[in-house]
């Protein structure tokens, strides 16, 4: 008797997430290389496409979920955290990733964060921090540095920037990241943990804007600029470590896994199926009910 072999698993590639949708960025522009690097990664974790869902709201980068083969749903301004977590809260089997910019995400998005934090639904959250509105054609973003002048800002910005670091890791987020295309192995790597790791997950992307983003942040001198966490021998298990480097965003860019808690805390769906079995546990049986009700 011959034993039939098991179906070889089909291993995934990069290529296999790339949509046939051409990306109208414009060339050179940063998000080129996180789409590259979230292709990479994607094959890397081994979810087929028709498992994921990748949700994005409104701005150049948000454009992303259209150019991969996932279920992807570019949004509203401001609202694809509130929509993933419906998702993922209905349908927990699915991968969910989140993407916009830091205007969608910090500006009129900015007060979901901290709730998609503290629910720790099983999510990454993908941020291309270019500190500026892209779209929209070349505005003050929440993360803009002081002076920044543009159409909205003639006299240079004179707003603290926003810290999109510390603004999450104080929040308890279990796994916050920074990397950025200038380093696209770096960034796949991160990315891939990001997504491994069982929890609410937080990558800011240094992607440039190459129309309306200052020289400072092009990818030429990010790569001058960007210094590896790890060569720095950051412990990424203590967050208060990880919130004191964070205070430099804006001033050095160090990539890298800032903090990730090396005992995850329940994800809200592990939550929601400890009470959930608990409760049936206890249930009274439906008779006992009745009789309850009815006093007797
Ligand atoms: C409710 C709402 N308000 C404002 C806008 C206009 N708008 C579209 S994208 C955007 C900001 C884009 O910047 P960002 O989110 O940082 O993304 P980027 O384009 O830089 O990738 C704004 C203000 C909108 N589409 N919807
Ligand atoms: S405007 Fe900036 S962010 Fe938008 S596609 Fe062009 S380079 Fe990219």
């Amino acid at each position: 008797m011959t034993l039939a072999m098991p179906a070889p698993v089909p291993t995934l590639q990069a290529k296999d997430f790339r949509s046939d949708l051409k990306p109208i960025w414009c060339p050179g522009c940063g998000d080129f290389g996180v789409v590259q690097a979230v292709y990479r990664a994607l094959a890397a974790v081994g979810r087929p496409p028709h498992e994921i869902a990748f949700i994005s709201g409104i701005g150049c980068s948000s454009r992303i979920p259209g150019y991969t083969t996932a279920y992807g749903f570019n949004s509203v301004h401001g609202r694809a955290l509130p929509i993933a977590q419906g998702i993922k809260i209905a349908h927990p089997e699915l991968l969910v990733l989140v993407a916009g910019g830091d205007g969608d995400g910090f500006s009129i998005g900015g007060g979901h964060v901290a709730h998609a934090v503290r629910r720790n639904i099983d999510l990454t959250y993908i941020v291309m921090d270019n500190q500026i509105y892209g779209l929209t054609k070349g505005q003050l973003s929440p993360t803009s540095p002081r002076g920044l002048k543009t159409v909205t800002s003639m006299y240079g910005s004179l707003e603290e920037p926003l810290n999109p670091l510390m603004y999450v890791l104080s929040y308890g987020a279990p796994f916050v990241a920074q990397g950025t295309p200038a380093d696209l192995p770096g960034l796949t790597a991160m990315l891939e943990e990001a997504i491994r790791y069982p929890g609410f997950s937080f990558v800011n992307i240094q992607s440039p804007c190459v129309t309306y983003g200052e020289e400072s942040g092009q990818i030429k001198a990010q790569k001058e600029k960007m210094k590896a966490l790890a060569d720095m021998k950051h412990d990424p298990t203590d967050r208060i470590k990880a919130l004191s480097l964070a205070q430099d965003y804006g001033r050095e860019l160090y990539t890298g896994v800032f903090f990730r808690d090396p005992n995850p805390p329940p994800t809200y769906d592990a939550l929601v199926k400890a009470r959930q079995a608990e409760l049936s546990a206890n249930a009274l049986p439906r008779q006992n009910i009745l009789d309850l009700f009815l006093q007797k």
